[in-house]
């Protein structure tokens, strides 16, 4: 395998799956007992608001309780050790990767534990249940925050600086995501475009499988710290 320099590393729902915290389309998955319109949608919040804060107030809960596992922590590890750089680009809206001691990622799709006011567009950590009459902690208006979370129909965060990362990289893995949700599911295209050396580790084959060089089917916790210790081990 050659010496890569670059590495931007895409992580899905998948990765935190064996913290405890639900997946999207798995069998027993979040979209099958929700409709994501209703809970993932601007719409859906305008409709509901109160729907949407009782959606996001039990993940927020879950997200809390839950702990990093073996993959969150071999990521964490690989970005120490790694003597080139590395890019983690998460979907997922928990603060697991963090709190396995990694610093470079991106939260695409925001943060469950941050709030976003639609008064004054600040945003400042949230770790409370949060309701239509919580109050903005920056302007002090009522029921003005929502989950800063992206949802359906929403530009996600930051991607200027993710299609740079996938322009340089030298090698792309994609960590636990199905690969239906653009436009993360195209970074694989853009990485492979590049000429980067694509590899995918994930429980199942995703909708993307074919556009992996490299694919290593299986748990998160066994198949990542795996993974990771033959990339650092390489001379
Ligand atoms: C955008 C955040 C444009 C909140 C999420 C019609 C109208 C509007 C838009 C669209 C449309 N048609 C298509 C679109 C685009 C849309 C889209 O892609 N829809 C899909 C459904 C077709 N995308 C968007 O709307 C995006 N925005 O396009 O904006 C725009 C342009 C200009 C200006 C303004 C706007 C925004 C998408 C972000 C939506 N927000 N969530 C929240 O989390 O509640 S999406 C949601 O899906 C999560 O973020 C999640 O991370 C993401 C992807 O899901 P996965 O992470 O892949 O999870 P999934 O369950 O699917 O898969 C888990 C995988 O793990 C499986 O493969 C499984 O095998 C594996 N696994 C399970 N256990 C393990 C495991 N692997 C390893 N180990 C295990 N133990």
């Amino acid at each position: 395998m050659p010496q890569f320099k670059n590495i931007v590393i895409l992580t899905g729902a998948g990765l935190s799956a064996e913290s405890g915290l639900g997946t999207f389309r798995d069998v027993d998955g979040i979209w099958t007992k929700y409709d994501l319109n209703e809970v993932a949608t601007p719409e859906g919040f305008a409709a509901n608001p109160k729907k949407v804060h009782d959606f996001y107030n039990a993940r927020r809960r879950g997200v809390k309780a839950a702990k990093p596992n073996a993959a969150h922590h071999a990521l964490a590890k690989l970005e120490k050790e790694f003597d080139g750089k590395t890019l983690l680009v998460t979907q997922n809206i928990d603060r697991l990767l963090e709190r396995a001691g990694a610093e470079n990622i991106i939260h695409m799709h925001g943060e469950l534990l941050k709030a976003l006011c639609r008064t004054c567009g600040g945003r400042h950590i949230w770790e409370d249940d949060m309701s239509t009459e919580s109050q903005c902690i920056e302007c002090y208006d009522n029921g003005s925050v929502r989950p800063d979370v992206v949802w359906f129909g929403e530009m996600p965060y930051e991607m200027e600086r993710i299609m740079e990362a996938l322009e340089a990289c030298d090698l792309f893995i994609s960590i636990g995501t199905s690969g239906t949700v653009y436009p993360a599911a195209g970074f694989v295209a853009e990485a492979l475009h590049a000429g980067a050396h694509t590899v995918e580790l994930n429980l199942e084959p995703s909708e993307g499988v074919s556009l992996f060089n490299e694919t290593i089917h299986g748990p998160a916790t066994e198949i990542v710290p795996a993974y990771i210790e033959t990339l650092l081990n390489k001379k």
